[in-house]
């Protein structure tokens, strides 16, 4: 049965579902939803239905939609193993785990679209205060992480051991934010020598925001 993803080019989380299916070598249905047309397509009941958080990304397969990046590249990882996301080991794919972790629950949720939202709407900040905002929580965010590449990558070129997992997955959407609040990795070298690794890989191309087809 098909599989049908809802996203939004620029959005990072659905980033994460992209990379994990051009990764797996899987054919899908790409369906846009502009997050901020119109006060956002996410927010439309007929989406609502789908998925009562009014987030992309949603993958619907075999007559189910899947909520939650991380329940996408799981679902993906337990019916189409190879090539695999996560290491061998229980212990390993713990910590890759741990890591994808700190990307998509600590940092990514500080800097979505309805927080910075509501700093600006609510809270009366320019753009230079959201965008100052949302530097500080990737920064603070990086900062762990690149003690947890120094910890588990095996080779500098990839977050955890020698080859492409769940980890990588994440950081590299959260990379490209970085990007939009012009937040240069030169603090952290060892995120910045994955990223330029992760970036040449053909999965991570295709996945790429500006490679979509909703992109303006
Ligand atoms: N934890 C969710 C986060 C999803 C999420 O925050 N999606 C953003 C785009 S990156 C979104 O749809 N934002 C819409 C909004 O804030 O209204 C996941 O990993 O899928």
């Amino acid at each position: 049965m098909t599989l049908r993803l809802y996203t939004y080019w620029r959005s990072s989380a659905s980033y994460r579902a992209r990379i994990a299916l051009a990764f797996k070598g899987l054919e899908y249905e790409s369906v846009p939803k502009h997050l901020l047309r119109d006060g956002g397509e996410q927010r439309r009941p007929e989406y609502l239905a789908l998925n009562p958080q009014g987030f992309v990304p949603a993958l619907e397969h075999d007559g189910i939609v899947i909520p939650q990046s991380l329940a996408i590249c799981e679902y993906l990882e337990e019916r189409f193993p190879e090539p695999p996301l996560l290491p061998a080991g229980a212990g390993d794919r713990a910590l890759v785990r741990a890591m994808a972790l700190a990307v998509a629950c600590d940092i990514h949720p500080l800097n979505n679209l309805r927080v910075l939202q509501y700093l600006r709407s609510d809270l009366g900040q320019d753009d230079a205060g959201v965008a100052r905002w949302a530097r500080h929580w990737i920064a603070s965010g990086f900062d762990a992480f690149e003690q947890l590449i120094a910890r588990h990558s095996g080779d500098g070129r990839h977050c955890f051991g020698e080859s492409v997992t769940l980890a990588d997955v994440c950081l590299i959407p959260q990379v490209a934010n970085s990007r939009r609040v012009q937040l240069d990795l030169a603090p952290w070298p060892r995120i910045a020598a994955v990223t330029a690794q992760l970036e040449s890989l053909p999965a991570f191309a295709a996945a790429r925001p500006d490679a979509q087809p909703d992109a303006d």
